[in-house]
């Protein structure tokens, strides 16, 4: 295994701590009701699993995620301008403002959302594939996909074509142990989600910590190369949320709080990326703390740009709709 520069591991720590900065400003300003809807699902605890994953590929490869998609688009490299403005349902977001939290997409970046029907966007992801694999590209997708998903016909569907077809796409189960309140133990029969594959004759990458950025980023390059070269592999990235479901549901389960406290004190990914920093290398205090500030400004930036914004117009809104 590569040994990892000094840069490319603050840059993950730039980018993890921006996601976690932007969730908890996204969380303050529901509260304010600058940010409204039903729902918003926050990324935080998620983090490395994101950075690590998306570090392990090329801009050509692509990318697509449920609705807890917020950090997924930051990763991507989207700007948080655009990301905060459709956030708020304004013109410049990167939806226009008509998708919301759960439906970020960019072109430019082949992020291809933002989903929220749960394993909508596993048959798209392995259309994505199949459009690489039958056109002779070499680009990968990689699908994350929540546990709670693994048991619906989405998801099924689209593991078995994808082994049946060798498409080159990456899925990345994002194990919180919990699908809104339902403990993965009274949902599957086999909780070790990565043996799913054997049932499709998929690859098995096994578990992964994913509150260890580096693990993840060695894991997923593995499985990018086999995919790019072979078809499909399935992963399992071992997770907490930190945050209820989403933003409205404040009724975190209290026999949880142990659970919660254990993850955050000793599993954190930017504090284990943190000290592992600081163990490794002299005097890299004080990069660390000009990338927060940096990106302090970066979210205070897009608060500012999303809230300055305008509303889309009716034109807008019969704009780029089918029927
Ligand atoms: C087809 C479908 N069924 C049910 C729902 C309601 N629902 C939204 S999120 C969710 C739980 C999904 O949990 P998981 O896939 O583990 O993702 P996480 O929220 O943990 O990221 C459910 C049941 C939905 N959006 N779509």
């Amino acid at each position: 295994m590569a040994t990892l520069k000094k840069e490319t591991l603050l840059e993950w720590y730039r980018q993890m701590y921006l996601i976690r900065q932007f969730e908890t400003r996204c969380d303050e300003l529901y509260r304010e009701k600058k940010i409204t809807g039903v729902y918003l699902h926050l990324y935080s605890g998620h983090e490395a699993t994101g950075v690590g994953a998306l570090a392990a590929l090329t801009p050509s490869d692509h990318v697509i995620t449920a609705y807890r998609d917020h950090g997924i688009a930051l990763a991507r490299g989207v700007d948080a301008k655009p990301i905060m403005a459709e956030m708020m349902g304004k013109r410049t977001g990167t939806s226009g403002g008509k998708g919301g939290s759960m439906h970020l997409a960019s072109r430019e970046h082949n992020f291809w959302g933002g989903y929220a029907i749960v394993g909508g966007h596993l048959p798209l992801a392995a259309g994505i594939a199949l459009e690489s694999r039958y056109n002779g590209k070499e680009d990968v997708v990689i699908s994350f996909v929540g546990d709670g998903a693994t048991n619906n016909g989405y998801f099924h569907e689209s593991m078995n074509m994808s082994q049946i077809w060798d498409l080159p796409v990456v899925w990345i189960i994002e194990n919180n142990l919990v699908g809104m309140g339902t403990r993965i133990e009274d949902s599957s029969g086999q909780t070790e989600l990565h043996k799913r594959a054997i049932a499709y004759g998929m690859k098995d990458m096994g578990r992964v910590d994913g509150q260890d950025v580096i693990a993840v980023y060695n894991c997923v390059s593995e499985a990018v190369a086999y995919a790019r070269k072979n078809g499909p592999v399935l992963i399992e990235s071992m997770t907490y949320r930190y945050k209820g479901h989403g933003v409205s549901d404040r009724s975190y389960d209290k026999r949880l709080e142990a659970e919660l406290k254990e993850w955050v004190e000793k599993k954190d990914p930017i504090q284990l990326l943190y000290r592992y920093l600081n163990d490794k290398f002299k005097n890299v205090l004080p990069e660390i703390k000009r990338l927060e500030r940096e990106s302090d400004a970066v979210v205070a930036e897009s608060v500012e740009f999303a809230i300055n914004s305008p509303d889309p117009t009716y034109e807008d809104l019969i704009s780029h709709v089918y029927v």
